[in-house]
């Protein structure tokens, strides 16, 4: 992730990344959504206070269903305020709580994302092992980041 150097720490985990690069960018055409076999299902999503309930979420392998905030209308993906351990397959009902910021209002953005539990300790390893990546990496299939943008309803 060279072709923006500048922006260092701030593109961790992609989140910032992904949005940042028009979808006509050469050679780099990440985007954010669902694939095969990790998908998280945002449509029906409801929420109560700082918790989030998303009807189902499927994971290849164990890992985490993170949620960014958004600053300045700009996505964060140096920071989480949320993170929920999940093991492989599929779960439903699944929810997340907002754990180190504030009720959301309605309206409220985030990225609501997964992380591979990479080292397996189901322990979220969220410290920066290059410009991009944190240790417990954000779940790829192809060039889709698996997640979403969401609005808090
Ligand atoms: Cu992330």
């Amino acid at each position: 992730m060279t072709f923006l150097p500048t922006a260092g720490r701030s593109l961790a985990c992609l989140a910032l990344l992904v949005l940042a690069v028009p979808s006509s960018a050469p050679s780099q055409e990440m985007t954010i959504g669902n694939g095969e076999k990790n998908a998280i299902v945002v449509d029906g999503m409801t929420r109560e206070g700082r918790t989030f309930t998303f009807r189902e979420v499927t994971l290849a392998e164990p890992g985490w269903l993170v949620l960014h905030p958004f600053e300045g209308g700009e996505p964060q993906g140096e920071i989480y305020v949320g993170a929920k351990y999940l093991p492989a397959g599929t779960h439903e009902s699944v929810t997340l709580d907002v754990q180190t910021a504030p009720e959301p209002a309605p309206g409220t953005h985030f990225i609501v994302m997964l992380h591979g539990d990479v080292d397996r300790d189901e322990t979220f390893d969220f410290f920066f092992v290059d410009d991009t990546n944190v240790a417990d990496k954000a779940v790829f299939e192809g060039s889709t980041m698996i997640g979403h943008v969401i609005a808090a309803p």
